[in-house]
Order: structure tokens, then sequence, then C-alpha cells
């Protein structure tokens, strides 16, 4: 028996047709931005991609059932959701939010899974989840899921808060090509610049979909990582960056936060701690990266 799916007819014609379809998620929307930032930069991030001639597939768990390709009603419905009530899917997530008839954002895992369920092999992001420093069995399913489901993930990185040496020590373990989208080294999400270099950099968006060509005709069973650095203009020093997201990890420990919850929580403090800048870097790379997973989509449908 499938899961309960319902794919937009938008979506589906255009997976037929093997036209460019980039996958998006949710939790995002109800756990990373506020509204009405949090509705704006979603619809933002779909017509990014459009203009890179790509069609959005935005995911959620609506009801007990999975959705793909929402509409901008939808998103705006997700959006104003009150805290606590949409459930934050991860792998782990799914089949509870399911059976439950919930209603369910996913996470970068959650989205891979579905991506692959209906065939989309591009999908853009923010940032992934990491090990956590210092305890080093704190492993994201976002990066056991990049060993699972064959997808391209776009992103900028993971934040430095996470021990990026490790993150990228599993990815290897996971069998993930790590890419650097015309960069050198993983970038760190608020901030472009770490000393962690790459498996390879890619100039184009020709070239990330000839890598993700060759994964394909291998066979594989595995994800790829396309790192993107936040855009200059937006971009937060690395000092700044450390500082809030230590203050704020900090916080999340004394007020007893753990779990999936951190994740939401710490991009809230921080935001304060940085009177708003980083959610203006946050916003900014998001939308830069749909525009790219956008080209890179188009490049793969063009065969
Ligand atoms: N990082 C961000 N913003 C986010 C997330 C991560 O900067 O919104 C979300 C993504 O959905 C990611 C998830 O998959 O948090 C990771 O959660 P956790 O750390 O609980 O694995
Ligand atoms: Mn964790």
């Amino acid at each position: 028996m499938p899961p309960p799916l319902k794919v937009s007819p938008l979506v589906q014609e255009a997976l037929d047709a093997e036209q460019a379809v980039v996958a998006l998620e949710s939790t995002l929307i109800t756990h990373g931005l506020p509204y009405p930032l949090n509705v704006e930069t979603a619809l933002a991030m779909e017509a990014a991609l459009r203009e890179a001639g790509a069609i959005p597939a935005t995911m959620a768990v609506l009801q007990g059932e999975i959705a793909v390709g929402l509409s901008p009603e939808q998103i705006e419905a997700l959006a104003q959701s009150p805290p606590g009530s949409v459930r934050k899917c991860s792998r782990r997530d799914l089949p509870i939010a399911i059976a439950l008839k919930q209603d369910g954002a996913t996470t970068v895992a959650g989205t891979m899974i579905i991506a692959e369920m209906v065939g989309i092999k591009v999908f853009a992001t923010g940032g992934i989840g990491g090990v956590h420093r210092g305890q080093p069995f704190d492993v994201s399913a976002d990066l056991l899921e990049f060993g699972r489901s064959p997808v391209a993930v776009v992103s900028s990185g993971a934040k430095s808060i996470l021990d990026l040496p490790l993150t990228l020590e599993v990815l290897e373990t996971q069998g993930a090509p790590v890419l650097g989208y015309r960069t050198d080294n993983l970038p760190a999400f608020y901030s472009a610049h770490t000393d962690l270099p790459v498996d390879q950099r890619v100039e184009s968006a020709a070239e990330a979909a000839a890598i993700i060509r060759a994964a394909e005709a291998l066979g594989a069973r595995h994800g790829l990582l396309i790192a993107v650095p936040v855009p200059p203009e937006k971009e937060l020093s690395a000092a700044v960056a450390e500082a809030a997201i230590a203050a704020a990890t900090q916080e999340a420990e004394a007020a007893g936060i753990g779990g999936k919850d951190i994740t939401p929580f710490v991009l809230g403090r921080v935001a304060d701690l940085t009177g708003g800048a980083s959610r203006e870097a946050n916003i900014a790379l998001l939308i830069n990266n749909a525009r790219v997973a956008g080209e890179i989509a188009a490049a793969l449908s063009r065969g």
C-alpha cells in the first residue's frame, strides 16, 4: 500500500514531461522564519526557481496526506499556523503524522524522502542539519538521508555551531559528494568561508548537472550536496555569526530546550542577537539557492 499522496497537477505534468522540477521543504516556513516573512520567502523561492525555468514543488503533510506542490493558499495557511500545531517531520516523524492524520512540515530529510518517492531530483533549502559540536553521536537525520535518497540538495552548508569537519566525515561515510558552487570551501550558512575544502568545485549549473547524471548512471542510492555561499551583500562575518550562535545555544541549554526544538530556537535567538541581520542573510541565501537549484534542474532536464 503506497502512502496517501497528492501531487499537484502542475507538478505531475512537469514530471511526466521530464521538465525541471525543484522540491522545497516546509520546516523553514513553520519553524524557521516568523510570519509573514515565512510566506513571503517561500513564495519568493518559488518565483526565483520559476524564473530559472523550473516548477516548484513545496512539500508538507496535510491532515495525514503527503502533499507535493502546495498552492499559495496552502503555503499561507501553513505559515499562519499557531506555534506547535504542525509536526516537524524528519524520517522518524513521517509515519506518525500520516497515521494520526496530522499536519506536518518536512525537514531536509523528510523532503528528500518524498522527492525520491515522486521522482524529483533537485531540492533547494537553506541549511542542512549536521553533527553537534562536542556531541559526536548527535547526528542529524538529514545526514543519514544523504546515504539513502538520491536527491541533489542545494544549500548553504550548515550552521557553524555544528561540527562542520565531522559533518563532512559523515557525508563521506554516506557516500554523498559535496560540490562547491563557485567556491572551494564548505560555506557555513550565515557566512561564506571556512577552511574546509569541498570534494569538487563547479562553476555552472551544467557542471553540477553532469555530476548528478553520472551518479544516476552509476545507479547511486545516495544524495549529493551542492553548497552555495550566502550572497556576499548579506553575509555575516564569521565572528558575529559564531558569537550569536554560541550565545543562543547556551541559552537553549540553560532553558532545557533539546532535540528537534533546538534548531528553531537557535534560529530565532540568533536573529534577535544580530538585530535581524541573520534573518536577512537567511532569506537572501534561501532565494539564491532556489534560483541555483532551478538552473541545475533546468540543465538536468535538457539532458
Ligand atoms: N537550518 C536552518 N533553517 C532551518 C532548518 C535548518 O538554518 O529551517 C531546518 C531544516 O528543515 C532542517 C532541520 O532539515 O531544520 C534540521 O533539524 P534538526 O537540527 O532537528 O535535524
Ligand atoms: Mn539532533
